[in-house]
C-alpha cells in the first residue's frame, strides 16, 4: 500500500470540497460497517457538512448506543437526491452493500469513495482504499484521522472501536496486528469504553441462541482428508429455537477455539431457500477467498462466505447439498 499517503490526501481533499455527502454500509450491517459509517458521519457533522447515513437494512438494537445511530436511515428516497460525495465502507463491492441498483438512479456528478478491507474487493469507485490487512474498516479510518489530526471527541472514538471489537472478537482473532493495538490504546485514550462495548456486542448471547448453537456444536464432524471441521444448521433448527439467521453468525468465529482443524466450515439453511457457509481459518499458506470463490462467494483470506441456492441433506455420515 505504498499510495496510500496520496489517497489518503485525496479522499481529505474530497471531504474538504464536498457539502452534501452520502455514506453507505453494507446491507445486513456489522459492527464495522455501522461503526465506520458513524465515525465519519459524526466526523462530517462536526465539519459542517450535510450527511446522510443510509444501510439498506434496518440498525439492529444492539448498535443503538453508537453516536448519531438515529440518523441512518434505509429510505430508498435518498438516492433520488444529488451529492457531491459518496462514500461506502466495509464492502466488498457494490453488489455486497446491496447498492448497485440504487446507485444506478442517483444523480450523476458525485464522487464515489470505496474504503474496505476485504481482500476480495474489485476497487470500484473513483477513489479506492482497500487494505486487506487491516482487522477492520473502521481500524482504516482511524489511520486516515490520525493522519489527519482530526479534532477527536469519545463518540468518535466508540465508533471507531466498536468496529475493531467486533471484527476482532474483542483484540483476539489473526487479523489482529499491531496497527489494531494502537488504534485501540489510542481510542481508549480518547475516551472510548472498551469493556462497555464488548459487554453490549460481543457478551449478550439469549438462551434461545445459545439452544441453536448446542444444536450446531452437537453435530461438529471432521474431514480428515482436508483437515476440515465442519458442521450445519436447517431451516427447522431455527424454527425449533425460536431465532433467526442473524443468531448463528458468531458461531465459526467461535470454533477458533477448537483445537483439531485447519479450516473451519458452518453451512446453514436460510429461509429464502439458500445455503450458506462461512469458512475460517488460522492457517497462514491457505486462502479461503479463492476456495468460497468456487462457490461465487468472497471475503478475507481468513474469514469468508458463499451462498447457493439448495437444502442441505445429512445421511451416512455425509453432509450433501441438494
Ligand atoms: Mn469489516
Amino acid at each position: 500500500m505504498n499510495d496510500y499517503q496520496d489517497i489518503s490526501h485525496k479522499i481529505k481533499n474530497e471531504l474538504e470540497l464536498a457539502q452534501d455527502i452520502l455514506i453507505i454500509s453494507h446491507q445486513k450491517p456489522d459492527g464495522d460497517t455501522l461503526g465506520s459509517n458513524l465515525a465519519l458521519t459524526t466526523y462530517l457533522i462536526n465539519q459542517k457538512k450535510t450527511v446522510t447515513s443510509f444501510c439498506i437494512d434496518p440498525l439492529p438494537e444492539t448498535f443503538h448506543f453508537l453516536p448519531n445511530s438515529h440518523l441512518l436511515t434505509n429510505d430508498h428516497l435518498v438516492f433520488t437526491k444529488q451529492y457531491d460525495l459518496v462514500i461506502v465502507v466495509d464492502s466488498g463491492s457494490l453488489n455486497y452493500a446491496g447498492v448497485d441498483g440504487l446507485l444506478n438512479a442517483l444523480p450523476k456528478g458525485y464522487t464515489l469513495i470505496n474504503i474496505d478491507h476485504h481482500a476480495s474487493n474489485n476497487n470500484y469507485g473513483d477513489i479506492s482504499l482497500v487494505i486487506s490487512t487491516a482487522s477492520s474498516c473502521t481500524e482504516i479510518i482511524y489511520r486516515l484521522f490520525n493522519d489527519w489530526k482530526i479534532n477527536w471527541t469519545s463518540e468518535i472514538a466508540t465508533a471507531l472501536i466498536c468496529g475493531i471489537i467486533t471484527d476482532t472478537g474483542g483484540f483476539t482473532n489473526p487479523a489482529t496486528n499491531y496497527r489494531t493495538l494502537e488504534a485501540g490504546a489510542s481510542l481508549i485514550n480518547q475516551g472510548a469504553n472498551t469493556y462497555q462495548i464488548a459487554k453490549i456486542t460481543l457478551f449478550n448471547q439469549k438462551i434461545n441462541e445459545l439452544k441453536l448453537w448446542g444444536r450446531a456444536l452437537s453435530r461438529l464432524n471432521k474431514n480428515k482428508k482436508y483437515d476440515l471441521v465442519y458442521t450445519y444448521l436447517l431451516e427447522q433448527d431455527f424454527i425449533d429455537c425460536e431465532t433467526d439467521d442473524s443468531a448463528s453468525e458468531g458461531i465459526a468465529n467461535f470454533l477458533h477455539i477448537l483445537k483439531e482443524a485447519t479450516v473451519i466450515m458452518v453451512i446453514k439453511e436460510t429461509s429464502n431457500g439458500l445455503i450458506k457457509g462461512s469458512l475460517r481459518t488460522t492457517a497462514d499458506n491457505i486462502d479461503l477467498t479463492k476456495i468460497a470463490g468456487l462457490m461465487g462467494g468472497g471475503g478475507h483470506k481468513k474469514a469468508s462466505g458463499f451462498a447457493l441456492p439448495g437444502r442441505l441433506s445429512y445421511a451416512k455420515n455425509k453432509l450433501r447439498i441438494i
